[in-house]
């Protein structure tokens, strides 16, 4: 067995240049929060295109991309997968939800209602294939939830680099999205991501992000 390979292009930055470059990527990293309210300015079919194609550059188990994103604008949709995310959150607030996973939520002040679900001119709703169909033949994939959480992160990156915002919004269970999607049994929805411009004077939590002290060693410290 002997792959074919290709030359790689590397990205040429010059040493020196790679600080200045990284100060500024942390800076416009930083700025980056979870939006929940949208405003309902149109966002182009092809920006929601180009922010998929970026996703799917990402690194995955055996390079078996196992991700699929389905892009909605249709306002009967977004109101479908609102009213079912809707009627999950309410009964994981009010009944399913562990006293101590609320207490971890309450800084955010979030609740059972999702309006931004309809709001947010799109939504992007993903989903992880646990196995592929190849010459008719079931194939597995390898590492799919690490896989498309990075195609995930990746994407919200971009994003934000637009000028745009999102929230990773997970309802449990979810598993009406493959209903509402129209999607097959060897997909399972991993994330809804609205996407829009932030409403006028939208707020976000006053919550801090760890020091880089708190989430990193060099070496084994004495
Ligand atoms: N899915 C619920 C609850 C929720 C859970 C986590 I973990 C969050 O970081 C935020 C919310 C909701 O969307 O409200």
């Amino acid at each position: 067995m002997n792959p074919q390979h290709i030359p790689y292009v590397p990205n040429r930055v010059p040493a020196d240049q790679a600080l200045p470059i990284l100060r500024r990527e942390y800076e416009l990293a930083d700025g980056r929060r979870s939006m929940r309210s949208f405003s309902d300015a149109p966002v182009s079919r092809e920006v929601i295109e180009h922010l998929i194609r970026i996703a799917g550059t990402a690194p995955s188990g055996a390079n078996l991309q196992p991700w699929y994103f389905v892009a909605i604008d249709d306002p009967a949709i977004k109101k479908q997968i609102r009213e079912a995310a809707e009627q999950a959150e309410k009964d994981f607030y009010e009944h399913r939800a562990p006293a101590e996973w609320l207490k971890a939520l309450e800084p955010l002040g979030t609740d059972w209602r999702k309006p931004f679900l309809e709001t947010a001119p799109w939504l992007i709703v993903v989903f992880r294939r646990r196995w592929l169909t190849i010459d008719g033949q079931a194939q597995k994939t390898y590492y799919s939830s690490e896989s498309v959480g990075i195609a995930v992160g990746i994407l919200i990156a971009a994003v934000h680099r637009a000028g745009l915002a999102t929230l990773t919004h997970t309802p449990a269970p979810m598993a009406f999205l493959r209903q509402i999607c129209g999607r097959p049994e060897n997909e399972s929805p991993f994330v809804i991501l609205p996407i829009g411009y932030p409403a006028a004077g939208a707020t976000v939590p006053d919550i801090n992000r760890k020091s880089l002290h708190a989430i990193m060693q060099h070496n084994i410290p004495s």
